[in-house]
């Protein structure tokens, strides 16, 4: 039985006898031509994999000698077509030779070469090359030192700090397999609420503990740091500064000996990620200074090392009568050229919230002189957690293909985080991970192609959600073709079905504090821009937030081009059109349906269409593992409850303000 441990390196027998049998003969044995921690992870991981694969044991050899028939790993200088931890697989005198710059390149090409066999793919003929787009691939873990996770859905973390860093959970080691097979090369092992413990010589030891189980696949680690730390820890001589104020020459003496001390700990030390001044955590604006200043002060502490810090531009102050989309623009904008080139901002794809669907952030494309990364999330705190089945990669790939306009057309999201667009040095990608305790890594047995999609998107955001879905299924979860396009379809359809059920139309964040249950008539909380009305404005006219020049002006920050895209609600496209106009209930629409049947509409037809989720589940069975099968089955059913509640939630509420019937068609019991 598949409990979904092995996620998608399950490397079960391949049943095609005489594809095993071709790929039998090309993988006689394995040999590299040096040694190193990384190496031996490669030829580990190919050993693995073709025992499982193959149902042999392929040996290791010291040379290949005049040896043919088996798989080379070479780092070499000579391969002009790919960057530093590229890889080129191609066959040579009927070997098969894997070569990068360095060692990390060789064991992203083992990793590739198994992917090509587990996917059922000829090896005749075989020649890939690909090298990442981005420099830096990383998760984010939002886990507490208590072992809770902030918005975590598949149990508790999985750093049992209480045992590290004696005690080496083997688990550690198929994390950081499970990334390597991605090409992600960092981690940020806490969350951005981040307590100050992390930085305690105790804590200290523990991460360097599991820095030494990453090392060897290519991952390093990275610390969220707490603002105020120099205020609340102190040293070994004093029992807390007086401040934090960054400009304060004590604290930038604290934080450069803070610097030092983790480099004991940690040689290869990946840097800093910080959330500052963003929902009442501390920061440089407690002290009147800027998020530049803040960012430079540990910088410069980084300055002897090769670490960087990574600085969140996810702020809004707590006003209602300012627009929360427009705050991170504001605040980051003016400050563009300030920042020391060690500083990488790190920005959410939206410019709200990791919302079901959003516009893309008006930050992309608006910070020449600044290294922008992007933050995805991929635990589902706005996706119905772990019992709704939502595939991300549409998510991702509409953001990161969305054109900024900023350099004419073309100038997508993607060419900004690449660095193409502005000549970034550093490059980044960041995913809120989904990842827990749960036997399944991620709750939602489903929710495991959501770190592999985006794994596979910060290596290469050209690949499109089709491919990677159809690699996930076939690596995860059955290579019978009609089912592996059953499935492909179900998963790419499963955002857009989300959406129309929970968030349609530009809809964003009707819910109170768990972010679960469906509460748009949420009015109070300590925050006027915490409660769900803020958002979504519905009054007896019509609803939706009015960014235009009429209203907040949001859509000012865009390009002259986007704004063209949404400004005028008679073209605006229908998925965003809330997003930017407060449109009256029996405005018609270009599908010839008043707003609130539309709206109707979508509700119905996406609660209607997790049922068909459901046949097309059945439909696979026979293909899919049965104890895998059942738990997705039992998770699609709460979901069709769970799209059933949020429909009727959404309907009842707005039908107090747009006054009119339910749509004829809608009107019959479940
Ligand atoms: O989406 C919000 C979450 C917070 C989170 C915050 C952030 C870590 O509700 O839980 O805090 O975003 O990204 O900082």
């Amino acid at each position: 039985a598949d409990d979904g441990y092995r996620l998608w390196l399950k490397y079960d027998p391949i049943a095609n006898t005489s594809q095993r049998d071709a790929y039998s003969r090309s993988a006689q044995f394995i040999a590299a031509n040096k040694t190193s921690p990384i190496i031996k992870s490669a030829t580990d991981e190919l050993q693995m994999g073709l025992q499982g694969l193959l149902g042999k044991s392929v040996p290791v050899l010291t040379g290949a000698g005049n040896r043919t028939g088996g798989i080379l790993l070479e780092v070499t200088a000579n391969t002009p077509e790919i960057n530093e931890e590229g890889y080129r697989i191609a066959k040579r005198q009927n070997n098969i030779v894997i070569s990068a710059k360095t060692d990390a390149g060789v064991l992203y090409g083992a990793f590739a070469l198994l992917r090509h066999l587990q996917t059922g793919q000829p090896i005749e003929q075989l020649t890939l090359a690909s090298s990442p787009k981005v420099k830096l691939r990383m998760l984010n873990h939002w886990d507490n030192p208590n072992g809770t996770i902030e918005r975590g859905y598949a149990g508790g973390s999985l750093w049992k700090w209480y045992e590290l860093p004696e005690t080496i959970d083997p688990r550690y080691k198929d994390y950081a397999r499970a990334n390597a097979s991605l090409g992600i090369n960092g981690t940020v092992v806490n969350n951005v609420n981040a307590s100050p413990r992390l930085l305690t010589g105790e804590y200290l030891q523990k991460v360097a503990a599991l820095a030494d189980v990453f090392r060897p696949y290519g991952i390093k680690v990275y610390l969220s740091v707490y603002f105020a730390a120099p205020k609340t820890l102190g040293d070994r001589t004093r029992p807390g500064l007086k401040t934090s104020d960054p400009l304060d020459p004590q604290v930038r003496q604290w934080w450069a000996d803070k610097t030092k001390e983790i480099h004991q700990y940690i040689p290869d030390f990946g840097g800093f990620l910080v959330k500052a001044n963003s929902e009442g955590e501390p920061g440089p604006q407690d002290y009147g200074r800027t998020h530049a200043d803040g960012a430079n002060m540990l910088a410069e502490a980084m300055k002897p090392y090769n670490g960087v810090v990574i600085w969140r531009a996810f702020v809004y102050k707590a006003d209602p009568k300012a627009d929360r989309f427009k705050a991170a623009y504001e605040e980051f904008t003016p400050l563009d050229g300030q920042f020391d080139p060690k500083v990488i901002v790190q920005v959410k794809n939206g410019p709200i919230d990791f919302q079901p669907r959003e516009p893309f952030s008006p930050l992309f494309g608006n910070m020449p002189k600044t290294p922008l990364g992007i933050e995805f999330q991929l635990t589902q705190e706005y996706l119905g957690f772990a019992t709704h089945l939502v595939y991300e990669a549409p998510l991702f790939k509409e953001c990161l293909d969305a054109d900024t306009y900023v350099k004419g057309k073309g100038s997508t999201v993607a060419k900004v985080v690449d660095g193409s667009l502005h000549g970034y040095t550093h490059t980044l990608m960041a995913g809120v991970a989904n990842t827990g305790s749960d036997r399944n890594w991620t709750g939602h047995p489903m929710a495991q192609s959501n770190w592999y999609a985006f794994g596979r998107l910060a290596w290469d955001h050209t690949l499109t959600s089709e491919v990677i879905a159809d690699e996930w299924v076939k690596m995860t979860l059955t290579r019978e073709p009609t089912a592996v396009k059953r499935i492909t379809n179900l998963l790419l359809k499963s955002r857009d079905i989300y959406v129309d059920y929970n968030t349609p139309m530009g809809l964003s964040r009707p819910w109170a504090g768990v972010h679960f249950a469906p509460e748009p008539w949420q009015s109070k909380s300590p925050r006027p821009d915490w409660t769900a009305v803020y958002y979504h404005r519905a009054d007896s006219i019509g609803i939706g937030f009015d960014r235009t020049a009429s209203g907040s002006n949001a859509l000012a920050q865009y390009q002259p081009e986007v704004r063209q895209q949404w400004a005028n609600p008679e073209t605006c496209p229908l998925p965003y059109l809330l997003w930017f106009h407060h449109v009256p209930w029996t405005k018609k629409l270009s599908t010839g349906r008043s707003l609130w049947d539309e709206l109707c509409t979508r509700f119905y037809t996406g609660a209607d269409s997790v049922r068909w989720m459901q046949q097309e589940w059945t439909q696979v069975k026979p293909a899919i593992d049965p104890v895998f099968h059942a738990d997705v089955a039992g998770r699609l059913a709460t979901q069709q409850r769970e799209a059933i509640w949020w429909r009727d939630a959404w309907v009842l509420y707005l039908q107090e303000y747009a006054r009119q019937p339910i749509p004829a068609p809608f009107k019959k019991p479940d």
